[in-house]
């Protein structure tokens, strides 16, 4: 597998470059040893892609797969970091420095897209026969920077100057058909190594492009403008990712984009059926699992319905009863604001077959459940097509044999409360798959010190492959494996401060408290709480210099989708915040904060592994799961936070005295709401009524903006949603004094390191092994090696 790597590195730089490797630029060598390694990995890759397409299947759906970085992942998951490192100090190049060139394939917006990445790493190295599809995008996340503290997005072209690690397979290509525009899809294919296993799996990102390059006629005769348009309309669809998290946006071109890979990967998944196991389509369902990571790809269910009907002629009840045992439906949240429905007047437009299927899937499902005695208000509800809309995840729920939530919290409220109605008909369809992140990215790779000791301490690397192994070590922190940890702990901070000094210009004490939240910029999860407790914190230092407070650095990463004027403000908010305190000469001394621009995959691998505290801190019910979480604690972080989403089995898994549980609960909340009020807690919980002052009396300045008084009204004013609506005032004295003794309770670091130590061990239920174990079982596939 790993033939000739060494040997084809300088050769494949000098094809790059057209000279010899001393003379070539850092990044024609990442070109270059990243083409080495997509050779090295080649044979294996299609004897993979071959044994996998003869037996059952599964096929992961998804609008996004947040990649990252390729090149130092490969490397890892194929053990071959020393010999690369080798190979290109040979002619003076380093390593670190070569694989900083390399862009993020961010295809993503955060923890959905993320995940969908961790999975597929967990199914290579599980030798799990699963391929992703998704969209090859020009414009990957946004690029952010920050203006006088507000965010500003740029575009991320991340793969114009050439990207090794996904290969055009023209040969494949397919045809889409809308009402208005026909169009090719273009697969590129991206390699997935898993970590001590020589197959790899798939990663199959379409491209759209015109049918011809060029409306010929219309070129000739002058018209040409009117060819390039049409060109560049094709080209639309796979232009760009919306930057929405967990929100909906009802555009043409969104809905374009999922059925535009929905249909050429069906295409694609039933013309290998046909060719493997014939032209009866009935049996298509024991072959072929299809997950849909949320209902961005629910179109798939109606396309599926047409290629059976109208391509392969099977009868209605035929098909539907060859969809219904394929799909499986992934919920990801429970904000009503990110259920997708789109007007019937789009899907006319769009694809009108599709919308009579989807007319036809309501008419019967109408009547199937009024047969089952369900009462007329409840099918209006719950119908596919309702108040003049499709509901995608109606659809996704009618047809699909599995429906899941992503940690057991969230799975219950799913069951309980947004998909009750249909919890009530069909209970057997809905199961829990608790989140997982890969431990090869997220420990292995980011964290080699940490993997070192692990190694030493275990007396192997399988832990690598086996997370839960860790926890029998549990009893192994001696003294002497405490102190080591503690050394990887402080190098990998003095690593983190140097890394922020490049980037960010900020001089931070490696010694201080690393505070960190990392995550996209949401109301819900409370960013403005944190922000919060740091200005009073601040206040409080000022008011008595003798006041002791450890030294501690607040770090901050998330983006703001470009639309959410109030998750911006809580970004100038902390860039405001950060300006008073680290210019402050003498409260700087102690207090640092950091917000990292483009937060991003690899800013999280240089973040994650210097962390201390984990902040995971939102409204409890509202984080379906969190990764970040585990991801810090398998770093040896400690969690302060909610019982919300995965926090609540971390804690089960660590225990009380290993983490900082702190707020109202989610069945608190309801009856807490009932009687809360903003203002007493203002007027009466001590540092409040300065903090939520300091917004509009002068002590902040928002460059006239206007969004620091409106962030205070949202605490104090209903509008279209009660006043405080995340409950941020109500949780407030709870999370300071749970932060504060956090901050006492370092100052033991012996303790400390041995709750840390604690974290890595009980990690192991963490891995998106075993969700991918779990989910496994679910779509019936086993592992299939090449060797
Ligand atoms: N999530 Cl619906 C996203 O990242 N984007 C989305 O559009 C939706 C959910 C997250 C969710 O907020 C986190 O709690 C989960 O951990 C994550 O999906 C993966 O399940």
């Amino acid at each position: 597998m790993t033939k000739n790597l060494m040997a084809t590195v300088p050769s494949q730089i000098r094809a790059v470059s057209g000279r010899p490797a001393d003379a070539s630029t850092p990044m024609e060598v990442w070109q270059g040893l990243s083409s080495a390694v997509v050779d090295a990995i080649a044979d294996d890759w299609y004897a993979t892609t071959r044994a996998y397409q003869a037996g059952r299947m599964e096929h992961y759906f998804s609008a996004e797969f947040l990649m990252g970085r390729a090149l130092l992942n490969n490397l890892t998951n194929l053990g071959l970091v020393e010999e690369a490192r080798e190979a290109i100090g040979a002619f003076g190049q380093n390593l670190s420095e070569i694989l900083e060139q390399e862009p993020d394939a961010a295809l993503g917006n955060g923890g959905l897209g993320r995940l969908a990445a961790c999975f597929l790493d967990s199914c290579a190295t599980l030798d799990l026969p699963v391929t992703g599809y998704g969209i090859l995008y020009r414009y990957g996340l946004f690029k952010q920077l920050f203006s006088d503290g507000f965010q500003t997005e740029h575009p991320d072209p991340w793969m114009e100057e050439g990207y090794p690690f996904v290969i055009r397979r023209e040969e494949c290509a397919r045809i889409v058909r809308y009402n208005d525009l026909t169009v090719r899809a273009v697969p590129y294919d991206m390699p997935i190594t898993g970590y001590g296993t020589r197959n790899v799996g798939t990663l199959r990102l379409w491209r759209a492009e015109a049918i011809e390059e060029f409306d010929y006629e219309a070129f000739n005769s002058q018209r040409f403008t009117d060819a390039i348009v049409e060109r560049e309309r094709t080209a639309d669809i796979s232009r760009v990712l919306y930057p929405n998290d967990t929100t909906y946006e009802g555009k043409v071109l969104r809905v374009r984009q999922q059925y535009f890979f929905c249909s050429a990967s069906l295409q694609e998944i039933v013309d290998n059926y046909i060719a493997h196991h014939g032209a009866d389509l009935s049996g298509f369902a024991e072959f072929n699992s299809i997950q849909l990571n949320d209902t961005h790809p629910v179109l798939a269910i109606p396309e599926l319905m047409r290629i059976l009907l109208d391509e392969h002629h099977l009868g209605w009840e035929q098909a539907w009863e060859v969809v219904s045992r394929t799909f499986a439906y992934t919920n990801h949240t429970v904000l009503a604001e990110a259920l997708e429905t789109w007007e019937i007047s789009i899907f006319d437009k769009l694809f009108p077959r599709i919308m009579e299927i989807v007319r036809e899937i309501d008419r019967r499902f109408r009547d199937d459940l009024a047969a089952r005695g369900i009462d007329q208000a409840t099918i209006d509800y719950i119908a596919p097509i309702s108040g003049g809309r499709v509901h995608m995840a109606w659809i996704a729920c009618y047809a699909s044999y599995s429906i899941n939530g992503v940690a057991a919290l969230h799975t219950e409220i799913l069951k309980r409360d947004t998909l009750k109605e249909w919890h009530a008909i069909w209970p057997e369809r809905f199961n829990n798959k608790t989140n997982g992140v890969t431990p090869r990215r997220w420990l292995r790779q980011c964290n080699p010190r940490l993997s070192a000791l692990l190694d030493e301490v275990t007396g192997s690397d399988a832990w690598v492959r086996d997370l839960s192994a860790l926890q029998g070590f549990d009893g192994a922190a001696t003294d002497a494996v405490l102190d080591r940890l503690a050394e990887v702990k402080r190098a990998n901070k003095a690593d983190f401060a140097d890394w922020i000094k490049a980037r960010e210009g900020i001089e931070i004490d490696p010694d201080a408290i690393f505070d960190v939240q990392i995550k996209r910029l949401h109301e819900y999860k409370r960013q403005l709480l944190n922000a919060f407790y740091i200005l009073d914190l601040y206040f409080r230092m000022k008011d008595d210099p003798t006041l002791v407070v450890p030294p501690r650095v607040f770090i901050f990463g998330a983006k703001a989708a470009p639309g959410y004027i109030r998750a911006k403000g809580i970004i100038k908010l902390i860039n405001t915040i950060g300006e008073l305190i680290n210019n402050d000469p003498v409260i700087s001394k102690t207090l640092k904060v950091v917000f990292v621009h483009n937060y991003n995959v690899s800013p999280a691998e240089h973040i994650i592994p210097a962390a201390d505290v984990s902040e995971q801190i939102s409204m409890a019910g509202k984080e379906a799961s969190g990764t970040s979480n585990m991801k810090f604690m398998m770093n040896g972080a400690l969690t302060l936070g909610t019982l919300d989403g995965a926090n609540v089995e971390i804690l089960e898994a660590v225990g009380p005295e290993n983490a900082y549980i702190f707020g109202a609960t989610e069945d608190e909340l309801p009856a807490l709401r009932e009687s809360y009020d903003p203002a007493w807690h203002y007027e009466n919980v001590p540092g409040l009524k300065r903090v939520l002052d300091a917004l509009i009396d002068g002590t902040l300045d928002d460059n006239g903006s206007g969004w620091f008084a409106d962030l205070r009204r949202s605490i104090f004013e209903a509008t279209y949603e009660p006043a405080d609506v995340y409950y941020v005032l109500g949780d407030f004295a709870a999370y300071r004094e749970a932060k504060d003794r956090m901050a006492a309770d370092y100052a033991d670091q012996r303790a400390w390191q041995r709750r840390a130590w604690i974290n890595i061990t009980r990690s192991g239920r963490f891995s998106s092994d075993r969700t991918i174990s779990d989910y496994a079982k679910v779509w019936g596939i086993s592992p299939t090696p090449i060797a």
